[in-house]
């Protein structure tokens, strides 16, 4: 097998350059380097590592522009979006820097002595990053885990490893102590296997599919690490008749097809009032039409290309017989972006029981259902193994908390489509996942709790 791997450029398919592909040795190299360099983090005072984050943070400011055009080559991001991406790294960066000072433990009152808790940080923590967000989704798992003592050794996707090797280099740039954050690149089998089976790794924390996070936490289990898991979606948009409709068609096509409907968080199943179903379509229309598909360097930008060729041919797979209703546009033809891995935003009429209705397709098709009423919209939103996000359309707030409370998702939104702000809970039910990250008490979820007592007779 090659010690490298050959990076490309999805918009173009042209080759961008060669990442390592570590062995098993150069994990347990790292993880060595890791537990020493932990030692030494975790017996800061707090406010030496608050302000060491402060200032990988403000590193990650002053790069942003350079992180964002790694992203806009290595993985097809439109540029618009990259920058929020490495923002909201300095962001996450700079929320965590508050933690390491109010990680408080409790004094219990206990008789003839003092009884206090403390948060330990695990010691190493393997972070194991997928290619559809590999900025963001790398700092809610290294920013609170750093906050709370921990070393961390990260490995990207094998497809996008650039900017996490950027923020490496930043880190030390910093001033972050050599080994606490180190960035391994390589294939899940080797790499992210090694995270998981080390003994010295003391807890994973994996975003990824649903079948290698079951695996991940089935060998997680063996070795008695906690692990968190962040997995796949099918989350429903769903619009009752009294909602304002213009707005919620109008704000759909960004609800699924951002990113090129490569996120978690797609709302990729549009469950539409029966009695507003075919208003709701003749409003969605034109939103997907105008809904920009092309060069990822341009401002103007919505969506980019598929993150490569195979993916694209498994998303092509899902729309085989599929009763496509419209779509939008992308590149083709002999230009520089010819061959880049496109696909148009494609909305299809599906059935109750369909693969497209069901699975998750991680591409940009959405899938639209009518329902009957309020009850029928929960049994259907809840109709699939996941249960990350959701959307609910209505001008009644009765029905939008009884409705919220029914979904099982982790992340709802009411007449918006948010699921990620960096101080709120952020996770999935059922196969979408295991734990919460983000929020005010994910540095907390890296540490776990010895309680001490003192004899004071
Ligand atoms: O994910 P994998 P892939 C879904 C989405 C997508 C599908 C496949 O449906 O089409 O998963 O994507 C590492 N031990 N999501 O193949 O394989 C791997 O190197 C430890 C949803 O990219 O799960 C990468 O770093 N680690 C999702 C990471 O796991 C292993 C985001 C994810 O890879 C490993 C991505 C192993 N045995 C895909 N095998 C979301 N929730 O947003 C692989 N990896």
């Amino acid at each position: 097998m090659s010690d490298t791997f050959t990076l490309i450029n999805p918009a173009t398919a042209q080759p961008i350059g060669e990442v390592a592909r570590a062995s098993v040795d150069q994990v347990d190299a790292a993880v060595a380097r890791a537990v020493v360099a932990q030692r030494a983090w975790a017996g800061l005072p707090p406010v030496a590592r608050a302000d060491a984050l402060r200032s990988f943070a403000r590193a990650v400011e002053g790069h942003v522009e350079e992180l964002a055009q790694l992203e806009v080559r290595n993985s097809g991001h439109p540029i618009g979006s990259a920058r929020w991406e490495a923002s909201h790294v300095a962001q996450v960066l700079n929320f965590y820097a508050g933690a390491p000072e109010r990680l408080s433990g409790q004094q219990i009152p206990v008789a003839g002595g003092l009884d206090v808790t403390f948060h330990e940080p695990y010691g190493v923590v393997g972070v194991i990053v997928p290619w559809n967000f590999p900025m963001t989704i790398a700092s809610w798992g290294f920013a609170p885990a750093l906050a709370a003592g921990n070393a961390v050794v990260l490995k990207p996707a094998e497809l996008t490893p650039l900017t996490a090797i950027r923020l490496g280099e930043l880190a030390l740039e910093a001033g972050l102590p050599d080994g606490v954050f180190q960035v391994v690149t390589g294939s899940g089998s080797v790499v992210g296997q090694r995270f998981v089976s080390h003994p010295d790794v003391r807890k994973v924390v994996f975003t990824g599919s649903t079948s290698v996070g079951t695996d991940v936490a089935a060998g997680c289990a063996r070795e008695l690490k906690p692990v968190t898991l962040e997995l796949g979606g099918k989350s429903a948009n769903i619009v009752f008749a009294d909602a304002d409709l213009e707005k919620a068609a109008a704000s759909a096509p960004g609800a699924v097809f951002d990113n090129a409907g490569q996120d978690c968080c797609a709302r990729s199943r549009i469950l539409v009032e029966r009695s507003a179903y075919d208003r709701f379509l003749e409003l969605l229309e034109p939103a997907v039409k105008a809904w920009r598909v092309g060069d990822p360097a341009h401002e103007a930008t919505d969506m980019g290309p598929l993150i490569s060729a195979s993916h694209r041919s498994t998303v092509q797979g899902f729309l085989e017989s599929a009763d496509v209703a419209f779509r939008g546009s992308a590149p083709a033809g002999d230009g520089p972006l010819g061959e880049g891995f496109w696909l148009p935003p494609t909305v299809v009429l599906a059935e109750r029981g369909d693969r497209l209705a069901r699975e998750e397709v991680f591409g940009p098709v959405v899938a639209v259902l009518p329902f009957d009423d309020e009850a029928d919209a929960i049994r259907l939103a809840n109709d699939t193994i996941y249960g990350l996000a959701g959307s609910i359309w209505t001008e009644n707030l009765g029905r939008a908390v009884r409705v919220a409370r029914g979904v099982k998702s982790g992340v709802l939104s009411v007449n918006s489509h948010s699921s990620v702000r960096y101080w709120t809970p952020f996770g999935g039910m059922k196969a979408s996942g295991l734990g919460r990250e983000l929020g005010p008490d994910a540095a907390e979820h890296f540490t776990e709790t010895k309680n001490v007592f003192f004899a004071t007779e």
